[in-house]
């Protein structure tokens, strides 16, 4: 059987797939009675019922000092840490299960994320990026990373976009603050080239996923469609790894102190100049 409670058995070609082209989709993930407490939950954080303190509830796109209702791509970092309730979730295990058969055994979940773009939102761009331009250097950097369709996802709503076997790139691609200072916003943007890279879409219908290796290039266009486009992020790393990144302070939250933000974006630089 395909699936189960907390089993999600891969092909032995989707496995070949995500090793190959850095990311994979799974049909059928989580059925409607799965979805339905998660997507509860879900838009009671992005009506800020459920309280994200600082900047894990953010704009993506723009600036930290943007009025609320003014944001295009609602971030909120780490929900399962504000909102405990939600950790076991069917989601989760079911991922574990996932990981385990990428990876192998002695992975946890590293970071959770929301990532909505409402209606008619087209500036709601995720910028190009690796997901390791953003992490500490660690010995290990195995990662699986999971994105959860809330929606029916397209390229009209925006839905995420990889580059084709870019995680097999030798070094990092560049990666440049978006706004030339990490304190006005988090975001970083590598270079991009659509007449050599090969980029397709994650066209997921609602409750697929997509997964995605730690240095697959990938982004996503704005939302110009009339629904919303929501995502639920779940990323898996090696335990030793995760305990290396908390050592050094870095929690994945963007309420992380500026020290431990500005030294990482130094390895990246040194990482990119080797
Ligand atoms: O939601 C998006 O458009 C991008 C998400 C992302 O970068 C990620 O899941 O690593």
């Amino acid at each position: 059987m395909r699936k189960a409670a907390d089993r999600y058995r891969l092909t032995p070609a989707e496995i070949e797939a995500f090793h190959r082209d850095g990311w994979i989709t799974l049909p059928d993930f989580l059925d409607a009675a799965e979805l339905a407490p998660l997507e509860d939950l879900y838009m009671r954080f992005l009506r800020r019922e459920l309280p994200v303190p600082g900047r894990d509830y953010c704009d993506m796109t723009g600036d930290y000092h943007k009025p609320v209702e003014a944001y295009d791509l609602l971030n909120v970092m780490l929900p399962r840490v504000y909102h405990p309730a939600l950790q076991g979730n069917v989601y989760e295990r079911r991922a574990a299960d996932v990981t385990a058969q990428l990876w192998g055994p002695d992975f946890a979940i590293d970071y959770d994320q929301l990532v909505a773009k409402p209606p008619g939102k087209s500036g709601a761009v995720f910028h190009w990026h690796q997901d390791l331009g953003y992490w500490p250097i660690t010995p290990d950097t195995r990662t699986a990373t999971f994105w959860l369709a809330l929606d029916d996802v397209a390229d009209d709503n925006g839905c995420v976009r990889f580059v084709d076997g870019s995680h097999r790139e030798p070094e990092l691609r560049e990666h440049l603050p978006l706004h030339g200072d990490r304190d006005h916003n988090h975001t970083l943007v590598a270079t991009v080239d659509p007449a050599r890279d090969r980029i397709r879409s994650a066209i997921l219908p609602r409750g697929s996923v997509s997964v995605h290796h730690e240095r697959t290039v990938h982004g996503s266009a704005g939302n110009t469609s009339a629904r919303w486009r929501r995502g639920y992020v779940l990323a898996f790393r090696s335990q030793t790894t995760i305990a290396a990144e908390r050592a050094m302070g870095f929690t994945h939250s963007h309420n992380d102190s500026a020290q431990v933000l500005t030294a990482i974006g130094e390895q990246t630089r040194k990482r990119q100049q080797r």
